[in-house]
């Protein structure tokens, strides 16, 4: 059995989806942001950075933060979603979420949602670092259906950030293979519920 810590984020969303996927019991334990439960000494001893989301493997006594890091350790102990013969590519793409997409949509959400208004600056940076996300995604899906062959933690890992696409004010139909991957994700029943096993219930956006 496996304890996830979590809340109803992106990051978040990446592991209950995951476990999901696998089919694999867990236990589901809210973490709520809003009342800064993060910052709870019980939580800080399992979280050092006191973010979400975080496992605790009772089977093997491991305990993972990061969410880049959950994903490698369940693909590892399920033998699911990380293919050998495309073990680098999924890693690379992973990391890539992990490096780029997270923290530059997440800069979006700051800049031209929750902050609008606040500053011209920071919000033209986050506009072009946003657009050139989309691109590079848009260019990788124009050549495979999911980000690395087959569906895989790389997918899991980004599509929860392109389901905010309305915070990045992003028309994704102007990015019509982002737009494919999407809807075709959008439909697997471990992510329909997976969306939404931790914290606010929320639509799966559809554009
Ligand atoms: N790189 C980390 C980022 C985790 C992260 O930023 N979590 C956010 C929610 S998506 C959080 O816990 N925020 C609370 C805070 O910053 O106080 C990961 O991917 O796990």
């Amino acid at each position: 059995m496996i304890d996830l810590y979590s809340s109803s984020t992106p990051n978040g969303r990446k592991i209950s989806i995951m476990l999901e996927e696998l089919g694999e019991k867990y236990n589901p334990i809210l973490i709520s942001l809003d009342k800064k439960e993060q910052f709870s000494p019980e939580f800080s001893k399992i979280s050092p950075t006191n973010k979400i989301p975080v496992i605790v493997d009772k089977e093997s006594g491991q305990i993972i933060f990061e969410s880049g890091a959950i994903l490698l350790y369940l693909a590892k102990k399920y033998n699911k979603f990380l293919n050998e013969k495309d073990y680098w590519n999924v890693v690379q793409w992973l990391f890539f979420q992990m490096g780029y997409v997270g923290p530059m949509l997440g800069q979006a959400h700051q800049y031209l949602f929750y902050h609008k208004g606040k500053s011209k600056f920071a919000e033209e940076k986050s506009k072009g670092y946003t657009n050139n996300v989309y691109e590079i995604l848009n260019t990788q899906l124009s050549k495979y259906n999911y980000l690395c062959n087959e569906y895989s933690i790389a997918d899991i890992a980004v599509w929860p950030w392109i389901a905010r696409f309305n915070r990045h004010q992003i028309n994704l139909k102007k990015y019509p293979n982002i737009l494919r991957w999407y809807l075709n994700i959008s439909k697997r029943p471990a992510v329909i519920k997976g969306y939404n096993i931790i914290g606010d219930f929320d639509e799966i956006p559809v554009p």
